[in-house]
């Protein structure tokens, strides 16, 4: 059931909308009860059925809301899926679901090397931006007391490894950034972003990988990448594997330096000095390996002409001047130069992103930009993930004026379409997948507090 499916309530809370707080609540718990695998989320049971490593960070700051220990759970088994040189799987497999359900799916990702997941576990061998150390942090000050501390005793060294491993292993020697090999490793996966530096990859037998497509049986071909994309996709996997998944960037294809993954690597690095703190650790590298990611990034990825950060094609050193969520993701760093603070804000408010002037959350591309496609996927639509944390990076700011017109603009788009996958930033349709976990997540971490009622009834779950 959709928000969409629910009875309207008269004396609506959100925002002139047909649905109360209370009702998205319950929808948004309900998805998530529904979504859940007894371990993990999936994001939405027939376009991704397995786990995937950035939407468990925030489907845990969800459960936060109603089950912390469903939250450490979801975190726990993320990182228990780790490999042995510390990376955080991109896709987690869940053994019990048909080998061809998912496009690449477990049989594509072989051979795994040998320090690579733990026996038995199969994952793909990509990684997504690392929200999680900032997602435990998270998920620990919603629901305070022993339980998070013990949780977060038990994951900080493995956040710890993760984060030495993309330190160690993923940067690019000319700029010290972290590189990606992959767009699905950005979370953003068709962005404009990337169209430049994919050009060098040819798409070979794009009619056979067109075949073994499962995601347009879910979703509309217009609201997907294309058959193109997918056979380069494929083609930097294949090559990638061939390779033992080892980080030579001579022998890579794709190789780019990507604001929002070294953003969200520096939240998160002081994510884990908070932690660190609590468990009884140092945080001093942590804090000293965040400021050196916010200098780097001024450095080498500001765009004074873009009036954001920008990603660079660490292959050729070419800056790749497109404007997207990922370009504001630095909102996030409290040590950010405050001009660079003050013009990314006025980006997101202006003609690119227009938040406070109508536009429906903040969009995955620049809304001026004459290739942008208000329903394909990551090249236009907004998503609830990218939107929280920018949400989050405007609280750091210290904007609480947008950051509660960005929560009023999530709740609204909830509201008239249902907990979907992504939306059209103009219109507000509702767009790929439905019944998403991490949109239902997100909302119930911006939503207002439960009301007094709600809070002497709370939903029940169970362990
Ligand atoms: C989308 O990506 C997967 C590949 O990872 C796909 O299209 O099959 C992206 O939106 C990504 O950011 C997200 O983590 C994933 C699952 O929700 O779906």
């Amino acid at each position: 059931m959709t928000a969409i499916g629910l009875q309207a309530r008269a004396g609506a809370t959100t925002g002139g909308y047909a649905l109360s707080s209370e009702d998205l609540r319950r929808t948004a718990v309900a998805t998530l009860v529904r979504n859940w695998r007894g371990r993990s989320t999936v994001p939405t049971p027939s376009l991704y059925p397995h786990q995937w490593s950035w939407d468990s960070a925030f489907n845990a700051v969800g459960w936060a809301h109603v089950s912390p220990r469903r939250a450490w759970t979801e975190l726990s088994a993320l990182l228990g899926a780790q490999w042995r040189d510390g990376r955080v799987p991109q896709i987690v497999f869940d053994p019990a679901v048909a080998e061809d359900a998912y496009f690449p799916g477990p049989w594509f990702w072989r051979p795994l090397p040998a320090d690579g997941p733990p026996r038995g576990v199969v994952t793909s061998g990509l990684v997504q931006p690392p929200v999680h150390a900032g997602a435990a942090l998270t998920v620990a000050r919603r629901s305070p007391g022993p339980e998070s501390a013990a949780a977060l005793r038990r994951l900080y060294p493995r956040l710890v490894r993760w984060h030495d491993y993309l330190w160690s292993r993923r940067r690019a020697p000319e700029v010290g950034l972290v590189a990606i090999v992959h767009p699905w490793e950005s979370g953003l996966d068709n962005s404009p972003t990337w169209d430049a530096p994919l050009r060098a990859v040819p798409a070979r037998n794009v009619t056979e990988v067109a075949g073994h497509r499962r995601d347009l049986l879910h979703a509309g071909s217009a609201h997907r990448p294309t058959h193109d994309d997918y056979a380069r996709y494929v083609l930097l996997v294949r090559d990638y594997r061939d390779g033992g998944y080892r980080d030579t960037h001579h022998s890579l294809r794709f190789y780019v330096v990507d604001p929002l993954m070294n953003a969200v690597l520096a939240w998160s690095e002081r994510a884990l000095a908070a932690i660190a703190r609590i468990v009884g650790a140092d945080p001093q590298p942590h804090l000293d390996r965040a400021r050196e990611i916010t200098q780097l990034m001024q450095e080498h990825l500001w765009s004074p002409a873009a009036g954001c950060f920008t990603a660079m094609d660490a292959l050729t050193g070419a800056p790749i001047r497109t404007r997207t969520v990922g370009g504001l993701a630095p909102l996030l760093l409290p040590d950010l130069d405050a001009a660079i603070r003050e013009t990314l804000v006025a980006t997101l408010t202006g003609p690119a992103f227009g938040l406070g002037d109508g536009v429906r959350g903040v969009p995955s591309y620049d809304l001026t930009a004459p290739d942008l496609d208000r329903q394909r996927y990551w090249r236009g639509p907004t998503w609830a993930s990218t939107n929280w944390l920018v949400w989050q990076g405007l609280q750091t700011a210290e904007r609480h004026d947008l950051a509660g017109r960005l929560a009023a603009d999530m709740v609204g788009l909830v509201a008239a379409a249902g907990l979907r996958e992504y939306f059209d930033p103009i219109t507000g349709a509702g767009l790929g997948g439905t019944d998403f976990t991490w949109t239902a997540a997100v909302l119930l971490d911006m939503l207002p507090p439960p009301s007094a009622a709600t809070a002497t009834n709370p939903i029940q779950i169970g362990p």
